[in-house]
């Protein structure tokens, strides 16, 4: 192990008063800083005036000063919420500080904290604090980094509900029906052969059909990772078309935000353009692109390979037709040759104010009318992007369904769904329980692992270490 990590082991899991920004220093009102750990209230008295914060009771909030505990010198006007342990995020003894915003004020603030014995604290190193002392178990606590992470409404409602516990409930409910078959197959394994009465003899799994079930409430959970994927990680969608026919207006309209040059002089956009927006809850990468045409200009030449290159990113491409000119040559043999390729394709006939959308039938799929302009028929094309996603998604998601949230928890859904396949399968041929039972104990530690009950220092630092400082 490098020295660095080595230190990284020896500090993280102790529980010596730590501090932190939990908002990024800079131009806002206010600042907070997060401080907890061992006597965190005592140490912070001196450098706090009026000095009774010492015996403030917990879950309360002072107002008062930070001061220079030397010559009293007040470094800034503060309001302290004081938490009592256990009665507190991380368990400890804990404070948070909301000091005056902008980049000096929390800086000095720190400073003072520092000299009077509080240390930096780690990545993600108070949310530690707060599964080692049985506040949280890991999923609510890998869903506080998504809730900060999250990049739509349905992300964080989805962080939200695994925060709730949602999750670890499944994981424990599940665990018990295995829990239920792994001794109904050590009970077994308990007897000799001779004390189990002919009429006894098991020829099969006790406890199968809870195992089975188990198997199915694992298989729904693994599968929902396609989806909560979706909405941790989003999608690209790539608006193309030919020059002018509104794929800066349709970028704009999307975003609510005047971001890409709209002209009506065809080839105005030259590089590709990209922005986050949230389409119907789904994290969107939303590119608009130079229009396709075969060009003379070597700028827009250039333009048009770059939009080309681009769309071999999408997962999706919104197709834009003018509507005002109609489906050209062009226009069809895009839509044909995207006929197969990896990424979905919609077309969207533009201009709909001006143009009606002709009854034409695309690769068997009628176009999205929209007006870019007026923002008619936007609201239909987001719906059709969402429905395009869960349209190629193996699985089709439930709305409420329990879900996994990050890869490691997907990973050991997998498995315990892998040892508990191999568990029923030998049942199946029945062989002998001895070799069964170390199967089902695999998915009960597998599962045991997903909340935590089961960790080992180097899994609980690698999962921390990601975290953002001041959580
Ligand atoms: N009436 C009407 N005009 C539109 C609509 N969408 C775009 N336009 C007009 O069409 C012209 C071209 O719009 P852009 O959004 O710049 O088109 P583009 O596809 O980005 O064009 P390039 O960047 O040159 O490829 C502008 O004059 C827009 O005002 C629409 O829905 N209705
Ligand atoms: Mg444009």
């Amino acid at each position: 192990m490098p020295a660095d990590n080595v230190m990284f082991s020896r500090m993280y899991g102790d529980d010596s008063p730590i501090a932190a920004f939990a908002t990024t220093p800079g131009n806002s009102a206010l600042t907070l800083i997060r401080c907890s750990g061992k006597s965190a209230i005592e140490i912070f008295s001196p450098v706090f005036s009026p000095e009774r914060i010492k015996d403030a009771p917990g879950s309360t909030v002072v107002h008062g000063w930070i001061i220079i505990s030397a010559n009293s010198e007040k470094i800034d006007e503060v309001l302290v919420s004081v938490f009592r342990a256990p009665k507190s995020y991380t368990g400890e003894d804990s404070l948070d500080i909301c000091c005056h915003g902008g980049p000096s004020a929390g800086k000095a603030v720190m400073d003072v904290l520092k000299r009077a014995g509080f240390r930096d604290a780690l990545p993600g190193e108070f949310t530690f604090r707060a599964f080692m002392n049985g506040k949280l178990d890991l999923t609510r606590c890998e869903a506080v980094m998504e809730l900060v992470s999250a990049r739509t409404e349905t992300g964080r409602s989805h962080a939200m509900s695994r925060l709730g516990g949602s999750l670890e409930t499944e994981i424990g409910e599940i665990k018990k029906l295995l829990v239920e078959a792994l001794c109904g197959a050590e009970i077994y394994l308990d007897y000799s052969e001779d004390e189990i009465d002919a009429g006894e003899k098991v020829d099969r799994l006790p406890g199968q059909d809870i195992a089975l079930t188990a198997l199915e409430r694992l298989k729904r959970l693994s599968a929902s990772w396609q989806f909560e994927r979706i909405y941790q990680e989003g999608i690209t969608a790539v608006i193309a078309g030919r020059p002018n026919a509104g794929k800066s207006s349709l970028f704009n309209a999307l975003l609510k935000e005047e971001r890409s040059i709209v002209t009506e002089v065809p080839g105005t956009t030259r590089d590709w353009i990209e922005a986050w927006v949230s389409i119907n809850g789904i994290p969107v990468r939303l590119i608009d692109t130079a229009g396709l045409r075969e060009s003379a200009d070597s700028v827009e030449k250039i333009g048009v390979e770059r939009s080309r290159k681009i769309l071999l990113e999408a997962d999706i491409i919104l197709y834009l037709i003018d509507g005002e000119i109609g489906i050209t040559e062009e226009d069809k043999d895009f839509i044909a040759g995207a006929d197969g390729a990896q990424a979905c394709l919609l077309s969207v006939w533009n201009k709909a104010d001006i143009a009606p959308a002709q009854m034409l039938s695309l690769a068997d799929k009628k176009p999205v009318s929209v007006s870019a302009k007026t923002c008619e028929g936007i609201a239909d094309l987001c719906a059709a992007v969402a429905s395009a996603v869960q349209d190629n998604l193996p699985v089709r998601q439930e709305q409420g369904n329990c879900a996994v949230g990050t890869t490691r928890q997907k990973n050991l859904v997998d498995a315990a769904c892998c040892a508990l396949e191999e568990a029923l399968s030998l049942a199946q041929k029945e062989e002998p329980l001895d070799m069964i039972a170390p199967l089902l104990r695999e998915a009960v530690n597998a599962l045991g692992e997903i909340t935590g009950e089961v960790s080992t220092a180097d899994i609980l630092e690698e999962m921390f270490s990601r975290f953002c400082v001041g959580k």
